[in-house]
């Protein structure tokens, strides 16, 4: 559709007749999967339009759009904790949670943080901006609940980490994992699956998540196991599911979250209501304490990052963080003229350097365009390492580098990132 609109002016604020009658997550609770898809498509606008006024993370906030809804329409947020990994993909979140009146000032001076803040609201139980710290915050939370429980206060919230498949790069989101296995925790991870992160994703747990997702064979057979499954009386039931679980480990020689102690479902289509709603509601009952299940589950849901947006689906980085921009057409606003920025004078500098030294080298964890060493990889593409999200990891293979002979040179971005992880953990002492 080709829309005139005189010179200047902004196109009107979206209809969005369902996202009106909804204030806080209750307010959905009673909608039809019908009325929650139309829900879904007015939080989606809601969402564009607010972020082409305020600038900020858009691609992966238009990826979870019908993931929010349906975890809002499940479980019994805020008493259900919901960790929302980075925080970055949260916009609809806080749409939906009490918010809206305030969402365009996301990212202002006095206004709503572009992350999760516990300040903010009860419904962001932990504070992040820190990529891949929502699965040891929520086992943090599940053992919490279990202990009081034990101590007789009545606790049976569940508590739900929903991670990126980039913030699942990390080494701590592995720690995290193995630790909740072996705590037989109850505790729902959702793996969002968008085969993005900033850049594509690198490494060999994004190839083995393909292949997870390209076995269609496992899965249509491990379904029909697992439905069968449920229609049996309890006693066989629990003889059928003994078989399926043998018969997964058979054909698939488990999967990498079974080895680690989770229960692994999917991977489903995130934006699919109709799959999303049952689903959920499955493993919220699973994950009632009397269900006979024990230990965490893993949800593989596969979702397209900047979905339902066209200028978003069709960029490169699936408009992950943008300036303002113009709705119609996505075009961004332009950055004032003014001096080069750190970032530039730094990649400059640096690729000035390298042409002079061979043994210089750079490493980036995921973020080869926030410290300008995109750049630095078109002059050396053999000469530089994105590691995914592995800060920790990026530093000592630095060291390692350096230590035989390299000059490697690790670009983060430290800023309030690594200050907010610190800032949650002091506050929760405090
Ligand atoms: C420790 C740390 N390193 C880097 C970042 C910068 N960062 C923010 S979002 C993001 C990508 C996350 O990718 P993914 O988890 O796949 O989520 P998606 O944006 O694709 O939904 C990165 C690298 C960060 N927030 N924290």
């Amino acid at each position: 559709m080709n829309v005139q609109l005189p010179p200047g002016s902004k196109p009107p604020r979206p209809a969005t007749p369902m996202l009106d009658r909804v204030s806080i997550p209750q307010d959905l609770r009673n909608f039809s999967v019908d009325q929650l898809k139309l829900l879904a498509a007015d939080l989606r606008a809601e969402t564009i339009d607010t972020v082409s006024t305020t600038g900020g993370h858009l691609g992966a906030s238009l990826g979870v759009v019908e993931l929010t809804v349906a975890l809002h329409a499940v479980f019994d947020t805020p008493s259900d904790r919901l960790i929302w990994d980075v925080g970055h993909q949260t916009y609809p979140h806080k749409i939906l949670t009490g918010r809206r009146e305030r969402i365009r000032t996301l990212r202002q001076g006095g206004g709503l943080s572009g992350f999760t803040r516990r300040a903010e609201s009860e419904y962001d139980p932990f504070g992040a901006a820190h990529s891949s710290t929502s699965i040891s915050a929520g086992l943090g939370m599940a053992v919490a609940r279990d202990l009081k429980n034990a101590r007789g206060i009545k606790d049976d919230r569940h508590v739900i980490a929903v991670i990126g498949d980039g913030a699942m790069s990390a080494g701590m989101a592995y720690e995290a994992m193995n630790n909740a296995g072996a705590l037989k925790s109850r505790l729902i991870v959702i793996l969002n699956d968008n085969d993005m992160s900033i850049a594509p994703p690198v490494g060999a747990m994004s190839a083995y998540l393909s292949r997870l997702l390209s076995s269609n064979s496992f899965l249509s057979l491990r379904e029909l196991a697992a439905r069968m499954a449920r229609r049996f009386p309890k006693g066989i039931e629990r003889t059928a599911r003994r078989a399926e679980e043998y018969a997964r480990g058979m054909l698939t020689g488990g999967t990498l979250f079974e080895e680690l102690g989770f229960y692994y479902v999917g991977p489903i289509d995130g934006h699919n209501l109709d799959h999303l709603l049952p689903i959920l509601r499955n493993l919220r009952e699973a994950e009632e304490p009397d269900s006979g299940h024990a230990g965490p589950i893993l949800l593989h849901v596969i979702t397209q990052k900047g979905k339902g947006y066209p200028p978003a689906e069709a960029s490169a980085d699936k408009l992950h963080a943008v300036s303002k921009f113009n709705v119609i057409t996505g075009e961004q606003a332009k950055a004032a003229p003014g001096p080069p920025t750190y970032t530039r004078v730094f990649a400059d500098a640096l690729i000035a350097e390298a042409t002079r030294d061979p043994a210089i080298v750079a490493v980036t964890a995921a973020m080869p365009s926030g410290t300008g060493l995109d750049r630095f990889a078109k002059a050396f593409p053999s000469r530089i390492f994105d590691v995914g999200i592995a800060e920790q990891h990026a530093v000592t293979f630095a060291a390692g580098l350096a230590a035989d002979g390299m000059a490697a040179v690790m670009a983060t971005i430290l800023s309030s990132r690594s200050a907010c992880l610190i800032n949650s953990c002091a506050k929760t002492l405090v």
